[in-house]
């Protein structure tokens, strides 16, 4: 058996950000037009008007404040409100795989590594910009990797999922160095004329190299442990599949192929499922809340991570014990805990103890607990 550490890490951030009053602003325009479009049947009682959104709720009810997309034009034009991306031909690289792609030669780089090292690809993301060949392989491709590649999707738990499995690989010999790479266009799967979600997510990608601890040439993070659960739950839910399915009057539903979700309820049920899981797995590894350095959680809600915080920990964390990300990024679906855990780990200390944890749709979480070394 051998031991995984992660080596190097890579975040890829687009170009566009959207803050929070440009969202609002294009939203409410949206609205405004809608509501004009209804006049008569809203006078009538026959529909609602739709309502204003507000800076102070989404700032209030998530701590986000900005969000990167990969195109805003679309996203904020009050005719458009979708990203409007440019469909690639066949032979052009996709683009999932542009983004992963920079986020991994980020995340060889920093480990002192080059392709030809890596044995394995996995694409860990909430959504797949295509069916098939798999974009791990087209990854794979474009870097010029040996080896194999697939993709896999547990939505925010991707990559701790994909950080599980590859580490597995490595303990048992089957690979040696493989790259998890979560590339997240979460605005194509937004509903941005939902008042409920509009503001939840934005786009980026990550990517974690693991090697066998013998082979790092910097500073690493051994993996000491890895714990993944699930248990099914319709309350964040995507239908978009293969098939097209219409409602029995023959209409597509494009909303039903867009991301749903019962904020509230997930909030409810899925603090205890989280707090206990991150317990359990420290209790059975030996690891006591103060040996615990850094929190590294999944980016969704700022309320959400201060409770688990506290919980894990038994206090208030603090400042810097467990940082957040989501102010700038939004949620990120699967990307959020390693650009965590990118941006704030380098200042730790020879044999200092994290945790890296994500959690979300299925509902699934996934923690891996780590020691620095170098
Ligand atoms: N502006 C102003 N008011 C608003 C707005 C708005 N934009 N939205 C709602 N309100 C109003 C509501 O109408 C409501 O009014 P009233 O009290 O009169 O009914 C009031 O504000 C409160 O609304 P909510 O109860 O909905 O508000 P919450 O305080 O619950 O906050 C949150 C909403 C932020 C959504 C919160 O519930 C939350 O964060 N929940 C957990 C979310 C979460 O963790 N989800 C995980 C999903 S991500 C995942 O697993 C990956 C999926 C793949 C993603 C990729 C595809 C995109």
């Amino acid at each position: 058996m051998y031991t995984p550490a992660i080596t190097g890490t890579g975040v890829f951030t687009p170009e566009n950000v959207i803050t929070n009053a440009e969202l609002v602003t294009a939203f409410n325009a949206f609205t405004d037009k809608q509501n004009a479009k209804n006049a008569d049947a809203i006078a009538a009682g026959e529909v609602e008007p739709m309502q204003h959104s507000s800076e102070e709720f989404i700032l209030k009810a998530s701590g986000i404040q900005n969000r990167y997309v990969m195109n805003k034009s679309g996203v904020l034009d009050p005719d458009v409100m979708h990203p409007q991306l440019r469909q690639r031909a066949d032979d052009e690289p996709g683009i999932m795989t542009e983004m992963a792609v920079d986020a991994c030669k980020k995340a060889l780089e920093q480990a002192g590594r080059s392709a030809e090292d890596v044995d394995l690809v996995i694409c860990a993301a909430s959504n797949h910009e295509r069916a098939y060949p798999a974009i791990a392989i087209e990854i794979q491709q474009a870097l010029g990797i040996k080896g194999f590649g697939f993709d896999m999707n547990v939505a925010c738990s991707s990559a701790t999922f994909g950080i599980q499995a590859a580490a597995d690989m490595i303990r048992s010999g089957s690979v040696r160095s493989a790259l998890v790479v979560n590339p997240e266009i979460c605005s194509g799967h937004l509903e941005w004329r939902d008042r409920d979600c509009h503001f939840i997510f934005g786009d980026v990608a990550t990517a974690t190299l693991i090697e066998r601890i013998e082979d790092a040439t910097g500073p690493h993070f051994e993996i000491l442990s890895t714990r993944c659960a699930t248990s099914f739950s319709n309350n964040i839910r995507n239908n978009n599949g293969f098939l097209r399915r219409s409602r029995p009057d023959g209409v597509i539903d494009r909303r039903d192929m867009q991301f749903m979700q019962n904020g509230r309820k997930v909030f409810k049920e899925v603090l205890p499922m989280v707090s206990k899981h991150i317990s359990d797995h420290m209790a059975s590894e030996g690891v006591a809340s103060g040996d615990l350095k850094r929190l590294w959680l999944h980016q969704a809600n700022k309320t959400m991570n201060d409770f688990i915080g506290k919980k894990v920990l038994g206090r208030e964390p603090e400042a810097g014990e467990q940082p957040n990300i989501l102010q700038d990024y939004a949620n990120t679906s699967s990307a959020g805990s390693i650009i965590a855990f990118s941006k704030y780990s380098d200042d730790l200390a020879e044999g200092d103890v994290g945790l890296i944890c994500s959690f979300g749709a299925g509902y699934s979480v996934g923690s891996v607990i780590v020691k620095r070394h170098g």
